[in-house]
């Protein structure tokens, strides 16, 4: 009777091991046969009721059973866990020849195209570069470079003063007068950066803008070498067949003073829209460093002479990239920084 019940048991359990299909359905078979209450157990548990001839002929029976049936569940879950992995693998592949998104890059603005443009330039003449703080004293500012007390520049609606005798630089010049000041001869630089104005923004306007000075002092410096060195300067910045012209200005840091124009690079000076249809382009300010500013930073103008130059960038960078209006340089739109 037990031996039938057992057989029974035997054969439903198989079959349900043989149709499981995960590994949480053979634990739950596994649970009812073999677990505390499960029907194998129970029937261990009774073999006390049995007669002594019977309770081990029925007992071995009973723990074959088990070890047979504990066997083919071990088997079923291996399976089950290969199948689970053969399926994860194939179902996490990974196309390696599949086309990736590409980071998009960012793009040197353009001022910082015109500024290492012109460092390149000047590298290549031997001159260094330099650099120094945009807030700045008055005195290297004004003052050492000869701007007498009541020049229309000092104006407050024109600069931002800070008090304390500090302000933001209004051009680059404090970082050559700092340098001829450490007294180390000759001097051979440039300085590019941010310099203010008290300027209402506009399309040609802004209170911040870039600029480069240059500045070289030596024994025997003419203007024979500013010209010689700022029309190489040209024709390297904006094409070997540019020209230049000097006109006569008026600066209280230089003595003499000049402007230089270029002929338009669109056009070669047949003039167009770029040129304003005058064929020149108004691009630096220069001239030979005045005595007295030379004398004020310690230097003995008598020995030394020398010239400098100054221009904006912006300008310069609008012209260049056919940029119409300068705000756009400030907002760094990338659809607009994208084009360079
Ligand atoms: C020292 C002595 C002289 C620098 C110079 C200019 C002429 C000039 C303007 C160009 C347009 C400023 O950006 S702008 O508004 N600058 O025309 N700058 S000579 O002269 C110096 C500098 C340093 C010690």
């Amino acid at each position: 009777m037990i031996e039938k019940k057992l057989e029974k048991i035997k054969n439903e359990t198989i079959l349900k091991i043989e149709n499981s299909e995960s590994i949480k359905q053979l634990e739950e078979i596994k649970v009812g046969i073999l677990g505390k209450k499960g029907e194998l157990t129970s029937i261990l548990k009774s073999l006390g009721s049995l007669s002594n001839e019977e309770r081990p002929k029925v007992g071995k029976i009973v723990n074959m059973t088990r070890g047979n049936l504990e066997k083919l569940l071990n088997n079923k879950r291996e399976m089950l866990k290969e199948e689970a992995l053969k399926n994860s693998l194939i179902e996490e592949t990974i196309d390696v020849t599949m086309k990736g998104k590409a980071p998009k890059l960012g793009k040197v603005h353009p001022m910082t195209s015109v500024i290492d443009e012109i460092n390149t330039i000047f590298l290549g003449m031997g001159y260094e570069t330099a650099d120094g703080p945009e807030i700045e004293k008055e005195y290297y500012n004004f003052n050492a470079l000869n701007i007498e007390e009541n020049h229309p520049a000092r104006d407050e609606q024109d600069t931002f003063y800070l008090g304390n005798g500090f302000l933001l630089r209004t051009q680059t010049s404090p970082v050559q007068i700092r340098k001829m000041e450490e007294g180390k001869l000759p001097i051979k630089i440039i300085s590019p950066g941010r310099v203010f104005r008290a300027d209402e923004v506009d399309a040609t306007h802004s209170p911040s803008f870039h600029q480069v000075e240059g500045l070289v002092i030596d024994e025997n410096i003419s203007m024979a070498y500013l010209k010689g060195t700022l029309e190489a300067f040209a024709k390297e910045l904006l094409g070997e067949k540019t020209k230049v012209k000097f006109r006569p200005h008026h600066f209280p840091f230089t003595e003499p003073s000049a402007e230089m124009d270029v002929t338009c690079f669109v056009c070669n000076g047949v003039g167009c829209k770029v040129c304003k249809y005058e064929g020149w382009i108004e691009l630096l300010g220069c001239g030979m460093v005045h005595p007295k500013v030379l004398e004020m930073s310690g230097i003995d103008s008598k020995k030394y002479s020398g010239f400098a130059f100054g221009m904006g960038l912006e300008r310069l960078a609008m012209l260049k990239y056919e940029i119409k209006d300068l705000r756009l340089m400030y907002e760094n739109n990338v659809n607009f920084l994208k084009q360079f």
